[in-house]
């Protein structure tokens, strides 16, 4: 079996996908979404107590970025709590949750194999005799405007030849073009320090209209977490951070119209290498952010 306290590879979440898929027929589904670069499947995970009902659907995805383990972590450890928790019929209720938790399998398992780069960033696609592109410039709002290299060698930021030039990321675009009209929260997990940020990613001269009720629930996030003991989040928007375009959180509000959308950073110390023994205290201390999130998209929508 699999302890969602761990760090597991991308075959042992598959294979705990389906175990949960087959326990509760009636709770989970799995959708094959297509495969990444080096053929690994991509699997959603829908989880809906009245998949006919038509709710609000939130999205989440983890590990466009190969290094942040504690971001698969988590979307797996959250898939775990909304399935095996009495109490969660709560925060199930009214709501559908979509949850991809590896969006870069392939450098994932890249950063996995000891005699590879454990900071390993980028997909592992090729392009001009390199490899990699960085998923998260490679959306197509506002594309390659700031916070990028042009330069496929630049192991951190290339934007790609062209926007969606990734089967990853053109699968993530699929998911909420598809989802459009329902999806109400869009979260993209990564790693690291604490931050909770909204669009616009690619600018921090401007804020987008609706900024203080993105604001808003972004704190009440970090206050629900600090509640159970955990660190607070930095909340602003990613541009006033560092503005970076290409973004999944910009393109999901910008050109998908999805009305709350969030970059999540978990955890703060030991960077982007956060020790496997610490997941069992913060993961269950983040997770009631998710809960939050679930209870302004029930009431709202
Ligand atoms: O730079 C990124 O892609 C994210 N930080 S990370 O350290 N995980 O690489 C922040 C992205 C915030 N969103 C946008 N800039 N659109
Ligand atoms: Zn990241």
């Amino acid at each position: 079996g699999l302890n969602v306290l761990e760090y597991n590879s991308h075959a042992a979440i598959q294979d705990y996908l389906d175990t949960v898929a087959k326990r509760h027929p009636d709770l989970v589904r799995l959708q094959v979404l297509g495969t990444s670069y080096q053929g690994r499947v991509m699997r959603l995970v829908k989880i809906s107590t009245n998949p006919s009902a038509g709710n609000p659907i939130i999205f989440i995805d983890a590990g466009i970025h190969a290094r942040e383990w504690v971001a698969p972590a988590m979307a797996l450890y959250v898939i775990h709590r909304l399935i095996n928790d009495p109490e969660a019929k709560n925060d199930l209720n009214g709501v559908d949750w979509y949850i991809l938790p590896v969006v870069n399998p392939d450098g994932y398992e890249y950063t996995r194999n000891s005699r590879n780069n454990r900071l390993w960033r980028k997909t592992r696609s090729k392009h001009a005799n390199c490899y990699g592109v960085d998923g998260n410039r490679n959306y197509g709002f506002k594309w390659a405007v700031s916070g990028v290299s042009y330069n496929p060698c630049n192991k951190e930021t290339y934007a790609g030849p062209e926007p969606f030039s990734e089967p990853e990321t053109q699968i993530v675009r699929n998911v909420m073009m598809e989802n459009a009209k329902r999806m109400k929260l869009y979260v993209s997990i990564h790693s690291y320090g604490q931050y909770l940020v909204y669009p616009w990613g690619y600018t921090g001269d401007i804020l987008p209209k609706e900024w203080k009720k993105l604001d808003s629930l972004a704190r009440a996030v970090s206050d629900a977490i600090q509640r159970v003991g955990g660190q607070p989040f930095k909340v602003m928007s990613a541009g006033k951070w560092y503005p970076a375009a290409g973004g999944s959180d910009d393109f999901a509000f910008g050109a998908v119209g999805v009305p709350y959308s969030y970059t999540m950073e978990l955890t703060d110390g030991y960077e982007f290498v956060y020790p496997e023994p610490l997941l069992r205290k913060v993961l269950p201390q983040f997770y009631e952010g998710f809960r939050v999130m679930g209870n302004q998209i029930r009431k709202e929508f």
